[in-house]
This record gives C-alpha cells, sequence and structure tokens, in this order.
C-alpha cells in the first residue's frame, strides 16, 4: 500500500494512510499530504471484478462525462494520475489501485439521519441516471455479468446447496426454505426486460446510501461514488437497492429482527425524490419501484446466503455468521414488504 502511494501525483508528500470507509469489496484509505489535503486510495478487488481494466474504463468514461455536466468539483468523483500520468497503477502481482480527491466538506451516512438526508440521496442517485440517460450504454463494459439477474443468482444459490461446501446448510434451513418459496417471483423483472416492457438505461445498480456524499453544511446532494458497478439495468434496480439498503429501520446486519422493518415514511420520501429527479421514467417503470426494492432486498439476502454457503468468500466479514445475520435481516425486510405491499403500490401511485 506504501508502494502504491508514491506511484500517484501527491500535492506534497504522503504522512499518513490508513483504512477508511464500511465497504464490503474494495480496501479503501485515507490519505494524507504534507499540505493537510486528503485523497482516497482504493485497492480494486479483482476476485469480485476480474475485467478490473474494463472497470476502470467505465470509471475513466462516466466520470468524464459527469465532469462535463457540472463545473462543481465537488459533483463527481475525480481520479488523481499517475506520476507517469495514467489513470490508475497496476502494481507488480497485476492487481488494480486508483487514487481519488477527497471530497472535502462532505457527509457519507451508514443510515439517514433525517428523512432529508434519504431524499437528498434519491436526488443524488436520481440525477445520476438523468445525466447518464444520454450515454451510449452499450459502450460500457459488464464489470459483474448478471449482475441483478436474479434468476441466475437463484441458479448460483442452488449450486451452492447442492455442494454446501462449508457444511452450513443445515444451520441456515429457515432462511434457505424462505428463498425456496420465492424463486417463482424473482423473475419478474427480468420477464419484463425480456418482453420490451423496460428500457435498459445505465444504472448505478449499487445504490447504498453510503455511496452518496452529502453537502456537510447544506447536507444536499453532492454526488454519487462507488462507480464500479455502473452497467446498463433497470430503474428499479437503482430505486430498490436505495430503499433496501436506507429505508430498513435497522443496519443491514441488525442481530435483533424485531428491530427490522420498512419505513414506510422514508419509502414515500425516497419515492418522491427519485422519481421527480428522473422525469423520464416511463408509466411502466414507475409502476415496478415497489418491485424493485422488494426484488432487491430479496436478491441481496440470496447473495449473503449463497456466500455463507460457500465459506464467506465473496462480502468481507467481520465475524462468523455475519453473512448469515445479513441474509436474516433482508428475509426480515421482504417480509415485512409483503405486509405493506399495497401501501407501498399507493404511495407510488400518488405521485
Ligand atoms: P466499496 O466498493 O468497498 O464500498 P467505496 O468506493 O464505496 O468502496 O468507498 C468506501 C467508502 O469510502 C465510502 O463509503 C465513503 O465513505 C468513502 N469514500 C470513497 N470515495 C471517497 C471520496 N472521493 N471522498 C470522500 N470519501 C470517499
Ligand atoms: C456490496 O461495495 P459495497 O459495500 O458498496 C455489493 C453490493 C451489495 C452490498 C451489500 C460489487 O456493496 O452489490 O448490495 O455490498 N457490491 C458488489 O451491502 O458486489
Ligand atoms: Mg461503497
Amino acid at each position: 500500500m506504501e508502494e502504491a502511494i508514491r506511484q500517484f501525483r501527491l500535492d506534497t508528500p504522503p504522512v499518513s494512510c490508513e483504512r477508511y470507509g464500511f465497504g464490503h469489496i474494495n480496501r479503501t484509505y485515507l490519505v494524507r499530504t504534507e499540505s493537510g489535503r486528503r485523497y482516497i486510495l482504493q485497492w480494486v478487488n479483482s476476485t469480485v471484478f476480474p475485467d478490473v481494466h474494463g472497470l476502470m474504463e467505465n470509471v475513466i468514461a462516466v466520470t468524464r462525462r459527469l465532469a462535463e455536466r457540472s463545473a462543481d468539483p465537488r459533483s463527481h468523483l475525480s481520479l488523481v494520475p499517475t506520476l507517469e500520468g495514467q489513470p490508475y497503477w497496476t502494481d507488480p502481482a497485476g492487481e488494480v489501485w486508483r487514487l481519488y480527491d477527497f471530497i472535502e466538506d462532505s457527509l457519507c451516512l451508514q443510515a439517514p439521519e433525517t428523512p432529508e438526508d434519504f431524499y437528498q440521496s434519491a436526488v443524488a442517485f436520481g440525477c445520476f441516471q438523468a445525466a447518464m440517460a444520454d450515454f451510449p450504454a452499450q459502450s460500457l463494459h459488464e464489470t459483474i455479468p448478471h449482475f441483478h439477474d436474479t434468476p441466475d443468482r437463484y441458479r448460483k444459490f442452488h449450486a451452492a446447496l447442492a455442494a454446501d461446501a462449508a457444511g452450513r446448510a443445515g444451520e441456515a434451513a429457515e432462511e434457505i426454505r424462505f428463498y425456496l418459496d420465492r424463486e417463482e417471483e424473482a423473475g419478474a423483472l427480468q420477464r419484463m426486460l425480456a418482453d420490451g416492457e423496460l428500457p435498459l438505461r445505465v444504472t448505478h445498480n449499487d445504490t447504498k446510501l453510503n455511496n452518496v456524499m452529502l453537502d456537510a453544511k447544506t447536507r444536499r446532494a453532492l454526488c454519487v461514488i462507488d462507480l464500479d458497478t455502473v452497467m446498463p439495468g433497470l430503474a428499479a434496480y437503482d430505486f430498490g437497492d436505495s430503499i433496501r439498503f436506507g429505508a430498513s429501520t435497522a443496519a443491514e446486519d441488525e442481530p435483533d429482527l424485531d428491530k427490522v422493518a420498512l419505513n414506510l415514511e422514508l419509502f414515500a420520501i425516497y419515492s418522491k425524490g427519485f422519481v421527480r429527479a428522473c422525469p423520464a421514467l416511463t408509466g411502466r417503470e414507475r409502476e415496478t419501484l415497489p418491485l424493485g426494492a422488494k426484488l432487491m432486498t430479496l436478491e441481496c439476502g440470496l447473495r449473503f446466503l449463497t456466500d455463507y454457503l460457500e465459506g464467506d468468500r465473496y462480502f468481507q466479514t467481520d465475524f462468523p455468521r455475519h453473512n448469515l445475520l445479513r441474509c436474516r435481516t433482508q428475509c426480515k425486510l421482504v417480509a415485512d414488504m409483503e405486509k405493506k405491499w399495497d401501501e407501498m403500490g399507493r404511495i407510488i401511485r400518488g405521485l
């Protein structure tokens, strides 16, 4: 990591470099230099993203497009070049490192502190989708093929279950049953896409609240970060993943399931912000937003469960059964959405 820092064009020599943030995939470091300036150094996880060079081409193209759209340097991520003028550094082992300017005077939240914070995150993701509306989606690399293809996630789950490589299927029997009971409905968005009912858009695909920056003073949306999964996708994916993470009454790994529910007030607030920021959504796309919330939550829990069955190889975990705990909160949230389904539909129709 020290060697990586030395490869980039910092303003003055570095004085510290420490682990930073709560991401589950990459390794992120906060770098400070003698002048007091801060940067974000990241090691990009090449197991999760095998085409790491394609991924960086996406990041370069997307940040360039966003920079063309706004002169405000805090409205988008900015890559800092290497000493040789390259946008990222490949180390001798083939691992990719990149450096971003730190977005100063900003907030990155793990949970909304007020409904307005959540509204602003909807504005950030909605504006991102709108800003990318005329970007040639087919020019982007698919950094993780079938990323939100829920039936494909089910195929991988069945393979993991059959192998039961870590001998954990018995312990997860209740969650496994929960997923088997919902397999048929899990393909609904994919079927609509295949039938031409929904347009493919450039989407972010990982719209957690902690992938948005808010202005620390005004608390207004600044920009979206974590662009590794920007790919062609459905509006319902971006809407749904935000609801899954930010409109839950508890953290993604809350052990007390009684605390986990869908907060309908936050659901309504996010819906309003997202739809306002994305006026181009078709009527059919708007109708699918509640389904996006349910299916993204179902899918994410299924991914945690699959990773648990495979021995925790994908998501970074902090303790044994962390992925199982995460899966349980997602199941609880799906069950709560099923109870609140009519109300979710009413909120969207009333916008
Ligand atoms: P991961 O893919 O592991 O989630 P992220 O790109 O989301 O990695 O970065 C992890 C965290 O680092 C973010 O949640 C945010 O708090 C912080 N971060 C990332 N980029 C920046 C930036 N340019 N300025 C300030 N903070 C950042
Ligand atoms: C991962 O990278 P991060 O922590 O923002 C994952 C998302 C999951 C999320 C669950 C590339 O997001 O798809 O929804 O964890 N990212 C990737 O918290 O798999
Ligand atoms: Mg992230």
